[in-house]
């Protein structure tokens, strides 16, 4: 089996070496997507012995794991770990994390960082981002995760075939899930314990989590607008029924049209026209584009 190791770096230039260094035990394959670092990430990486896709600018966590599921694909991997750059993995949790695809027991493997009693080096503010995210996330999925956010994970060939992730950012993360689960692609945990020592987050926590989110609904609404749109449409319709015909009922008794009751009855039904139709365009349109895809 053809196991390849892909690490997604920016501005990694501390740690990246002895990464590769550590990582070379287990394969000979690493590839680095250097996405657009202004140190020398590229040029460490390359004297490590790494194969180096490199992105001119910064295009984020998403665009470089897009790369490092082609080049993967183009190298005819059997199997994908990806890694973080900046020491916050461990390589002896590469194993654990590759097994379950070496015996082709699941797609995809996620090294969750709760799995177990492992969350205790979690600070408490981002446990509760991830939780709230993996929540989100878990409404799409069948099987119920503890982390949909880990970068540490292993990916089969048919994965790196069938999927195409299409977010820039860290809401890459989810996007494949809510992709893999909709394929039927089968997935699992195992827990890993992750490090936080020095420098280990790019991105500001809060303008993170609420990317991420945004993101996240943005697939879930694209792979269930029905649902997504649909419900909410319909609670909206109901209630404004409800207003309307309270209004009609104050009115029959005192002759008198309340306002505001009216008023809340009314927008409630423009929101949701607005709701219902966004469900049907948004179905329609995204079945269409299937449709397209698969001719
Ligand atoms: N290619 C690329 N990698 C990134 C970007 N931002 C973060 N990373 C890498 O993604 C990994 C995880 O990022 P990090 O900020 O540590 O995420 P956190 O630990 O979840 O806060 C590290 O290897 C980073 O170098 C980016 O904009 N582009
Ligand atoms: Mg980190």
């Amino acid at each position: 089996m053809e196991v390849v190791i892909g690490i997604p770096a920016f501005n990694e230039e501390k740690n990246i070496a002895s990464i590769i260094l550590k990582l070379k035990k287990i394969t000979d394959k690493i590839i680095v997507c250097n996405d657009g670092s202004s140190d020398l990430t590229g040029p460490v990486a390359e004297k490590m012995g790494a194969i180096v896709i490199t992105h001119t600018k910064n295009l984020g966590y998403g665009a470089a794991i897009r790369s490092l599921f082609e080049k993967a694909s183009d190298m005819n991997a059997d199997a994908l770990i990806t890694f973080d750059a900046d020491g916050q993995h461990r390589i002896e949790d590469i194993n654990p994390v590759l097994e379950p695809i070496l015996k082709n027991e699941v797609d995809i493997v996620i090294g969750s960082r709760f799995l177990g009693n492992n969350g205790k080096n979690v600070p408490a503010y981002r446990k509760a981002g991830i939780k709230t995210i993996t929540s989100l996330a878990n409404i799409s999925t069948d099987i119920k995760l503890t982390d949909s956010q880990s970068g540490f994970r292993a990916y089969n060939k048919r994965v790196l075939k069938e999927i195409t992730p299409s977010d820039q950012g860290m809401g890459v993360s989810t996007e494949i899930l809510i992709k893999s689960s909709k394929k039927g692609f089968k997935i699992k945990e195992v827990p890993i314990t992750i490090l936080y020592e020095g420098d280990t987050s790019t991105h500001h926590p809060v303008s993170h989590g609420i990317s991420v989110i945004l993101s996240t609904m943005k697939f879930i609404s694209i792979e269930h607008p029905l649902k997504f749109y649909g419900i909410p449409g319909i609670f909206f319709l109901a209630l404004g029924l409800g207003f309307i015909v309270w209004t009609i009922q104050i009115f029959t008794i005192t002759r008198q049209v309340v306002t505001n009751v009216a008023l809340i009855g009314l927008a409630s039904i423009i929101v949701a026209t607005m709701l219902i139709m966004t469900a049907i365009m948004l179905f329609s349109l995204v079945n269409v584009v299937r449709e397209r895809r698969s001719e």
